[in-house]
């Protein structure tokens, strides 16, 4: 299972492309410029597999933050948005 985002992550105006695999066991964002798509970079990666993943502002500070459920954790982990990444 993948859930997969649209959204401006870096906050650079432009919408990049989040998607959390099951299979890769983590969360990956591909930052776009100009309409080119950088190569994966992992937000999170690890032992847990996520399930499902939302992208919003939840605390409201103008960068987008992650929520998401992972395989076995009975919570959904949120993950605060820098406004800031790297390609
Ligand atoms: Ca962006
Ligand atoms: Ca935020």
């Amino acid at each position: 299972m993948s859930s997969t985002q649209f959204t401006d992550i870096d906050s650079d105006g432009q919408i990049d492309l989040v998607v959390a695999t099951e299979d890769s066991r983590g969360i990956w964002t591909s930052l776009q410029r100009d309409g080119d798509f950088s190569s994966p970079h992992a937000l999170v990666r690890g032992a847990l597999s996520p399930a499902t993943m939302v992208a919003a502002d939840f605390d409201g500070d103008g960068c987008i933050d992650l929520a998401a459920s992972f395989r076995g954790v009975p919570a959904v982990v949120t993950i605060p948005g820098t406004c800031h990444l790297d390609d």
